[in-house]
């Protein structure tokens, strides 16, 4: 589609709406820019557009301009945008296309795209794929759900460069010839059931990843999953597009796995070792299945196994998630702070393969915490705890049967406890189960001022 004098709207206007109506506007568009939300300021968002393009936009915030109906060539979503609002129902009976952001980035721009979906794990396995690829391509953009636009980068891409795609359902959904050369789904458990509706339906989403995949390309899937499994078989079946799959349960004959402390691909009756999982920063399973895809992808896309070895080798994590901080006289520190909620806590302490002291406990959001103590397994020897929650934690911790309590005034005193009580060979991690709201901005905040106050150790 040529967009020069077509009249376009682009709905919503957080970062994804910004960069696609500076990008049409760029492409000559006659773009009009349509948020629901009328509180926000129209002259801002026209500034913040116009500053990335020549042009003029028009934003429409409010009630939805029904005029507009029949001068309009297309629609762009935003992905938080739910494609069931009646106005976009209006746009569909009227034959508007509909396209999401990122299939506006696809048609326009250039190069190859590496693409992950996927319910847990994808934002780390995406910033790892583009690590491996950096090292390999000088011309990799690392964009979608993990934060960066796809559209924000299309300006910069050449024939040779490399697009790496944090893909959420929400992306998925609005897809039409979206095309990656090699994608993967890491996991499928029920999340955004209210924006999808059914568990079916936000599978049909997920599985879109691979809709305009042909034999020439891959797709990476969890054998150990049991809807990706099937899936996967389907694929081979139909001979749509060729598949790999990874397990962190069992030794595969053709894919990548995991056993016993290593990574192995195996390929025609032969394996070969890409790394031992104690050579790696990251920790946990869930962190062996990401380092197996963005392995597993990177591989195929050509970059050589020496260079895929040292970089997940060398990855410390995304920012705040079981992110490796340093080792200070024998003791490795780790920044979970990004564990705002039992269940995420969970993850990170079965993710310490040595003696923990855990740092817990903020801001109160009602949650029950005898699960998250259960799941320390003999792991952890002090828990410091921290907070307006720290009272809260401490009567779960000793109903469940756990005594070894320390009580800290704050972050900072609650880093020099550990330090002053680890030996050699343990592991401090912060990974609170709560949010931070009580004594910090964001969990962000906690977590540099944790790596700060471990890095002054
Ligand atoms: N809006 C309406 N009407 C509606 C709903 C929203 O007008 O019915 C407007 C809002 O008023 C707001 C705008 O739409 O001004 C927001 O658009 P958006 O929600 O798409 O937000 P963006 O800032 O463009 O961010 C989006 C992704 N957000 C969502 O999918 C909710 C970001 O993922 C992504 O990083 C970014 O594009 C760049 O690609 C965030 C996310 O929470 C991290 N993702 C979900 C997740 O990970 O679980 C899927």
């Amino acid at each position: 589609m040529k967009f020069k004098d077509k009249k376009v709207l682009v709905f919503g206007s957080g970062i994804s709406g910004v960069s696609a109506a500076a990008l049409l506007l760029q492409e000559g568009a006659e773009v009009v820019l349509y948020d629901g939300n009328d509180r926000l300021d129209a002259a801002g968002i026209k500034e913040q557009i116009e500053g990335q393009a020549k042009g003029s936009v028009s934003v429409v915030l409010g009630a939805f301009p029904e005029a507009l109906l029949s001068e309009l060539s297309l629609v762009v979503m935003s992905p938080g945008v739910p494609t069931d609002l009646p106005s976009v129902n209006q746009m569909r009976d009227a034959g508007i296309p509909i396209w999401g952001e990122i299939e506006l980035a696809y048609v326009l721009g250039k190069g190859d795209v590496l693409a992950i979906t996927g319910t847990n794990g994808k934002t780390t396995t995406t910033a790892l794929l583009g690590a491996i690829m950096k090292n390999f391509r000088e011309s990799t953009f690392v964009v979608g759900n993990i934060g960066n636009p796809y559209t924000s980068v299309v300006r910069e891409t050449k024939d040779d460069s490399v697009i790496v795609a944090e893909m959420s359902s929400f992306q998925l959904e609005t897809i039409h010839t979206f095309c990656p050369k090699v994608s993967a789904i890491l996991n499928i458990t029920p999340d955004h059931l209210n924006r999808h509706h059914t568990m079916e339906e936000y599978i049909r989403v997920k599985e879109c990843i691979t809709e305009n995949q042909t034999m020439d390309d891959l797709c990476v899937l969890n054998y150990e999953d049991e809807i990706l499994r099937p899936f996967g078989e389907k694929l081979m079946a139909e001979k749509k597009v060729q598949v790999m799959y990874f397990s962190s349960l069992r030794a595969l004959k053709d894919g990548i796995y995991y056993q016993d402390g290593e990574i192995r691909i195996a390929k025609n009756g032969e394996t070969e070792l890409l790394t031992r999982t104690d050579d790696l920063k990251l920790l946990g399973l869930h962190n062996f299945e990401n380092v197996m895809v963005a392995s597993a992808m990177a591989l195929h896309a050509g970059v050589p196994m020496e260079t895929v070895r040292k970089v997940i080798q060398e990855f410390a994590g995304v920012e705040h998630r079981i992110e490796y901080v340093c080792e200070k006289d024998g003791v490795a520190y780790y920044n979970d702070s990004k564990g705002t909620n039992p269940d995420a806590a969970i993850k990170g302490i079965q993710a310490m393969n040595r003696p923990t002291l855990l740092i817990g406990g903020g801001y109160d959001k009602q949650s029950t915490y005898e699960e998250w103590i259960q799941a320390f397994n003999g792991k952890v020897r002090f828990l410091v705890l921290i907070g307006d929650t720290k009272e809260k934690i401490a009567k779960a911790a000793r109903s469940v049967g756990f005594n070894d309590i320390i009580m800290a005034d704050n972050l900072k005193e609650a880093v020099q406890i550990c330090h002053d009580k680890a030996n050699a060979g343990d592991a401090v991690l912060l990974s609170p189960a709560c949010a931070s709201w009580d004594q910090f901005k964001s969990y962000e905040q906690r977590g540099e001022l944790f790596k700060e106050y471990v890095r002054a150790l």
